[in-house]
Parts: structure tokens; sequence; C-alpha cells
């Protein structure tokens, strides 16, 4: 069988590729109802441009697209290069948000349901080498109890239009935010590689296994090359151990990669395909109260992030990517989660390279309708028919086995978090995650796994934490209880980490605490939403952690201030953000960069 998402597309001597971003004829489908086939002819002249890669929100003055719900399509001309006859080629996007479809002229060649993963359409036999092709992507941003995220469709009551609401506390970017490929691969190909690393003593150990298209009579070879150039280890066979002696670690704030270098060789001896991977060989586990990377206790300094910004909205941009890796770096985080999706693979290699660490979230943001405030009876039940159920349940199994399928072979990730904030106090919980939990561990036995805990699911009342190795907390004492009350917050925010603590005796990381602060407000006294609070409210926490002994890590809500749905509780997004939208530090950066850059172990 396949693997479920295919090696990123890369130039090798075996393989070619073709960038689509660009420019693309943008049309929106009227309505839940048309019936219109816009790929099955070029879009009409004068038809809108979008941007690829960009959210198309907010790059049009216009509230129907920027509302928009359900169908979208972008649509350009492609020419396969003359010299791939003979070879196989994909279109490739790296995301979809939420739906996607990709057409060739008129033929629909793939469709995948999640919106932050990649899926590719096989092409080889629709168009020739050197012809043309009209290649149009449906983008669909519909949520429904079933999807990941959850989110729901109302209908307006004067209007009767579709309305999308959502649980979850960031803007439903829609799109293609990611880059569109074509590329090429040899027939027989290299389809998959999972490298495991393991460190004995002085030498580093990659445990590998190889997937081949087709199992003719090739022959798969390894060369290890170091940062150097130099090939430091070989091996044959589609699975095995590479030794590598007087290892370099990957480590954080000091990466170094190896070049896994795969090649299959036909059975004259001719090389029939090749793929180079980034690896980093570094172990990680958890031991009593501690998280190890290396076998040295980690302590996780950053954030919480988004993948936001002003005008392109989730389009991945180099900039901003890089731009965010140096304010990190700046401000002294060691760390961050993908919060409340997987991001851009581009981003994790960029983790790998920069010695990030990395924990690595699914789309699954919103599995708790308590936090939209539904009152009483069965439509506030979480886990039931009509809310999340087992649909939903097998959407988050495949959020979760593709996530691990595109992200397994980074050293930057060394955790997954497979919810944020699901009701795990509610009934049905254990129920819906046992199995995920389960899930999880098969197809990653080598990493630990959490979910991000809700304040309401205190150490007394959440019912899964058991099946996890962490405890990720998101805690608001002191914003969205005690508000603006730092000493009332300090006294529950010190109980319940030490719930936590004595409960479970397993790493404790606070993976989302802060306030919403309005860069440039000030108080002499203090108050929320001002400079000052934001930085009072920090260190008191902080001076907790101290305290506590199984607090391993501490991630600011958030990196930077980040659009949301409209609403009453948020001024033009949320602002919670160490830094602005456009990446100006507010006080408080200075306070944790302080902290951060002085921190050799905790405290
Ligand atoms: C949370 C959520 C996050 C929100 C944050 C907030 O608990 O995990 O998505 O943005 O709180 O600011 O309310």
């Amino acid at each position: 069988e396949q693997p479920l998402i295919k090696l990123k597309p890369q130039r090798t001597s075996s393989r070619d590729l073709v960038n689509l971003d660009g420019l693309w004829k943008f049309t929106l489908a009227s309505g839940a109802n048309d019936t219109s086939q816009p790929w099955t002819a070029p879009f009409p002249r004068g038809a809108l441009e979008c941007p690829v890669p960009a959210s198309y929100n907010d790059i049009f003055v216009d509230r129907d697209i920027h509302d928009h719900v359900g169908w979208v399509y972008y649509q350009r001309e492609v020419i396969v290069p003359k010299g791939w006859s003979g070879d196989q080629y994909l279109v490739r996007a790296e995301s979809a948000t939420h739906h996607g479809r990709i057409y060739v002229n008129e033929h629909l060649l793939a469709e995948h349901v999640g919106g932050y993963t990649p899926f590719e359409a096989d092409i080889t036999d629709f168009v020739k080498a050197g012809e043309k092709f009209r290649l149009t992507i449906g983008v669909n941003n519909e949520l429904t109890h079933e999807t990941i995220p959850p989110g729901k469709i109302e209908i307006g009551e004067h209007t009767g239009k579709r309305i999308q609401t959502y649980f979850h506390d960031f803007y439903n970017y829609a799109g293609l935010s990611r880059s569109v490929w074509l590329y090429s691969v040899p027939r027989q190909h290299i389809e998959d590689i999972t490298v495991v690393t393991e460190v004995e003593g002085e030498t580093g150990l990659m445990n590998y296994k190889v997937k081949v298209s087709n199992n003719s009579t090739q022959q798969t070879k390894i060369s290890v090359v170091d940062e150097d150039g130099t090939i430091v280890a070989k091996s044959s066979g589609a699975e095995g151990t590479v030794r590598i002696d007087s290892v370099n670690l990957w480590q954080p704030g000091a990466a170094y990669l190896y070049q896994f270098e795969v090649k299959i060789i036909d059975s004259r001896d001719r090389e029939v395909d090749t793929y180079s991977l980034a690896i980093g060989v570094r172990t990680v586990k958890v031991g009593g109260t501690k998280f190890l990377i290396n076998d040295k206790p980690f302590y996780f300094t950053g954030f919480g992030r988004h993948e936001d910004a002003a005008i392109r909205g989730k389009g991945h941009d180099q900039a901003y990517m890089v731009h965010d890796f140096q304010l990190m770096d700046w401000i002294g985080a060691n760390s961050f989660r993908t919060s409340h999706y997987p991001y851009a693979e581009e981003v994790m290699e960029f983790a790998d390279r920069q010695g990030i660490v990395v924990i690595d979230e699914t789309p699954a943001v919103g599995l708790n309708i308590a936090l939209l405030g539904v009152s009483e009876g069965e439509a506030s039940k979480t886990f039931s028919k009509g809310n999340i159920n087992n649909n939903t349940q097998n959407a988050h199994k495949e959020a979760i086995r593709e996530l691990i399928s595109r992200d397994k072979n980074h050293p930057s990730v060394v955790m997954w978090s497979i919810a944020n904030e699901p009701a795990s106090q509610e009934d049905g919980a254990r129920e819906y995650f046992e199995p995920l939990a389960k899930l999880a561990r098969e197809l990653d036995p080598t990493r630990p796994i959490t979910f991000a805990n809700v304040g309401d699911a205190t150490y007394e009342l959440d019912l899964i934490s058991d099946l996890f190795d962490v405890d990720c907390l998101n805690r608001y004492f002191g914003w969205y209880s005690e508000t603006g009350d730092l000493e009332e917050a300090e006294a529950a925010l010190e109980k319940e980490l030490r719930g936590w603590e004595e409960k479970f005796n397993k790493p404790i990381i606070m993976t989302e605490y802060g306030a919403d602060t309005i860069a440039g407000l000030h108080s002499t006294l203090s108050l929320p939403w001002s400079e000052e609070f934001q930085k009072d409210m920090l260190d008191m926490y902080h001076r907790v952690f101290d305290r506590v002994d199984a607090v391993n890590g501490e991630h600011v809500w958030n990196f930077a201030d980040f659009q949301t749905s409209v609403g009453i509780r948020r001024v033009d997004g949320n602002k919670k953000g160490v830094f602005t939208r456009d990446r100006k530090p507010k006080m408080a950066a200075h306070d944790l960069k302080a902290r951060w850059t002085n921190m050799t172990t905790k405290g």
C-alpha cells in the first residue's frame, strides 16, 4: 500500500520539480447549490487573480470573498517539461484548507480532506511530456462537527445565507496557503523513508526503512554524508541500521544534520532513483518528571505560535519564517508548538537546521463545545452524536496518521500533540481519546505524546491525562479567571501545578499562558490590557514555575498577535502576542529575553 504522504518533492539526479507558485486565476462558487463546473473550461478573461501561496480572505477588498463559505477555484496553465517522458509526474498541493480537489483539464484526479497536510494527483496518464494542460484546484473551507477542526454552518435567520462558525480562536483562513508543485519521479522510485536514531556511547545509530514503489529487482544503497561532505557510513538493503562513529549529535541550539542519501540500483547496476533526507541523530525520552533530549533534561522556552500575518493570512512566507526564527533566537526561545495545526514543511526543515525544538500538533482544536458557552442539554455535550462523534474520531485518526507520516523524520520534532484543549473532563472523552493515543504510539513508538489540556479540566477533573507522557497545560489565571488580580492568580496557579505534579508525577509544560495586551497601552497600576500587566503576569507565572519542580517548560501564548473570527471578545484579533502582528516587541519581550537568555538550567 502507498504511504499516506509521499516524500517532499526534491530535485536530484533522477527527479525534477517545477514550482507553480504565482498568480492564479480565481473564482468563487456562487453558493452551496452551485452546479457550475468551472474546471471544465478556462476561466473567463478578466477573472480575478490570486497569489499562491496565500489565504485568499484578506487579499481582495470584498466581504463576499472574505466571508465566503464553500468552494473557491484556482486555475492556471502548466506545461509538463519535455524531458519528462518516461517518468511519472505529479501535482502536489502542500495544503488546501480544508478540502481540496485537483483537476487536470476536465478530470478530477485527487481529492483530500484535511487542511494542513499535502496531497497529490498523478497526472502521468493524462498529459504527455511537453504538453500544456489546465490545472484547476478547488478549495472548500467548510467545517462541520465531523471535520478536524470541527465547526458548524449556521443559516442566517433573515437572509438564509450560510455562515461558518467554529470553536477555535483563530480566523478560518482558507485557500492555497502553501506551495504547489509539479514534479517528476522515475517509474520505479523511492516512495518513503523512515529513519529512527539511537545513541550508543560515541556511536550514532540510524535505523532505517525504505519503501520503493514496486518490488522489482532493485537494490537499495545508503550513504550518510556529514556536514563537510564526507561519507561517514554506508549500507545496503531496504531495511537496516547505519552506524556512525564519533557521531555529532543534533542538539537544541546546536543542530547537526547528516544527509541520508538513498539510491536504488537496477539489476544492470544503473542508478534508478535517488533521494536525500536531512537527519539529526538525537534521542528523546521522558524520565520521571524530566523531559530528556540526548539524556539531558531539556527546559522548553518559547511560544505557541500561528501561521498568521497581515494580508497573506496563513500564506507561507520565507521572509516571515526567517524573521520569526530570528526573533525567537533574539528572545532566547529554544522551542515552539505548532499550535493548532501542522505548519508548512519548510518550517519544519528550518527548525531542523536551526536547532529549534518543536511540539508538533494536529489540527484537532476546538473539540470542546463548552468553550462556546452552549448551555444545558444534549447540545452542550461535546462527545455526542450531534457533536464530536465516531466520524469526527475517524477524521482525527486520519489527521494523526498524516501528521506523523509527514513529519516523522524531523529531529526538531520531539513530541506529538494530538489535540488542543478538548473537553477532557467530559463524559466520553476517554472513549474518544484512548484509541487515538494508542494509534499515535503505534505509528511512532519513539516520541512522547501529549495534548494541550484546558483550564476547566483540572487535575481533579481531567479523564485522559494518564494516557499521555507529558502534562501540557494551558492556563489563564489572572486573565480569564482572577482577572487582573495577580495575587489570587498566583495562589490558584501554584495549587493547580502542585496538584498535577502530585497526581501524575510527570513533566509539566505550560503550553499556554498570557494576557491580551494592546501595544502602546500603559498603566501605572498594571491593569489588564496594558503592556505592564502582560509583563507582570508573565513574571508571576515564572516565579511559580521556578518553585514547582515538575515544570519543564514555558510557552507563552502567543508569539505574535494574530487574527481571529469577528466577535465582541477580540479587537481585530487576539492580542496576546509578545510581538505585534507586524513583529514589533511589546515591553514583555525584553523581560522574556532577559529570563530566557540567562537561563542555563531552570530557576
Ligand atoms: C486557548 C486556546 C488558544 C486561544 C487562547 C486565548 O486556550 O488554546 O487557541 O487563542 O486560549 O487567547 O484565549
